[in-house]
């Protein structure tokens, strides 16, 4: 039977529905219903393991899993520290972003690392918190909590948090201010440090060269102007993130030249009205669905 890869992937949450987009992105063909576990990917040798995300780390370490779909937090906490396991971050695949910080009652005057010499902290990030102190040569006592940690500092539990912050409104409606970030998060891809067999590895390799094509075509976007032959130099220096573009003679008396270029940054009006103003017409600035080098 031919060996397909697999891939650990949350079944259920935050990470979840952005971690199918990617992988749909990448072209591939699947489904997730129900409560299976395994979701067999149609068009390619590929099987997406369907899991909670703090058990993917130890999944891919292993070997249940051949690479997986995690928050940075869940790596950091469940691979790295005193936890150290054999799981290295393959791609950072930039959605989930979100900080893991500390943070206090607001009108408190714990406001500062300093500050929290010999108090409690709340926490579902233990390990991550502790290396974090020790580093740091700060003595306080870490309270494990595997959800509602905003509310600890109320019920006098611990006296400050640590704990993801997104948008800020969960803080903010229990009355605390964050005042450290310990950790910025986004999704990552992890693989282990165990070689693959030839047949997964050349398949994680086409899946890694996918993935990159959408991260890059995600903030890039193709740009087509027209412009005088004598502008092409000043005109080049405004696209964002190009390389050089490609130039077309027009046949025009006016010695116009279309000008086309990929550009790796978004392009803001402030960039058109600048390009305008070197004489670039008729400027349009196209969405990129697919890339590859
Ligand atoms: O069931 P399972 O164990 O798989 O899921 P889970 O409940 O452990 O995790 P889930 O689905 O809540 O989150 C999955 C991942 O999403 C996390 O590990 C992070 O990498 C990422 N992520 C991004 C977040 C947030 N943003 C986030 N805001 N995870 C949690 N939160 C929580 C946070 O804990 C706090 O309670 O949202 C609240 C704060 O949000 P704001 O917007 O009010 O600041
Ligand atoms: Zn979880």
């Amino acid at each position: 039977m031919p060996s397909r890869l697999r891939i650990a992937v949350q079944k259920k949450g935050r990470l979840a529905d952005e971690s199918f987009v990617m992988l749909k992105k990448c072209g591939l063909n699947f489904s997730v219903r129900g409560d299976g576990l395994l979701s067999r990917v149609k068009n390619l040798p590929i099987d997406l393991l369907l899991v909670r995300d703090d058990d993917i780390p130890n999944f891919v370490a292993s070997g249940a899993s051949d690479i997986g779909l995690v928050g940075e937090n869940v790596f950091a906490e469940e691979a790295t520290g005193a936890k150290s396991l054999d799981v290295k971050i393959l791609r950072r695949l930039g959605f989930s972003r979100c900080n893991l910080c500390l943070a206090a009652d607001k009108n408190d005057n714990i406001q500062n690392l300093n500050s929290l010499n010999n108090k409690k902290i709340a926490t579902s990030y233990p390990g991550i918190l502790a290396t974090y102190l020790k580093a740091r040569n700060i003595d306080a006592t870490c309270v494990e909590m595997k959800g509602a940690v905003e509310l600890a500092p109320r019920i006098n539990v611990a006296d400050a948090i640590c704990d993801l912050v997104s948008s800020g409104a969960t803080l903010e409606a229990n009355g605390l201010k964050a005042f450290e970030t310990i950790l910025e998060s986004e999704a990552v891809l992890i693989g282990s440090g165990r070689k693959l067999a030839a047949e997964k590895q050349s398949i994680c390799e086409r899946l890694l060269s996918r993935i990159d094509g959408v991260i890059r075509s995600k903030d890039s976007k193709y740009i087509m102007l027209n412009a005088p032959e004598r502008q092409i130099e000043a005109i080049s220096k405004i696209l964002p993130g190009s390389d050089a573009p490609t130039i077309i003679p027009l046949g025009t008396d006016d010695d116009l030249v279309a000008m086309q270029a990929v550009c790796t940054e978004n392009i803001f009006w402030e960039t058109l009205e600048a390009l305008k103003d070197k004489g670039a017409r008729s400027i349009l600035v196209l969405p990129i669905e697919k890339m590859m080098n």
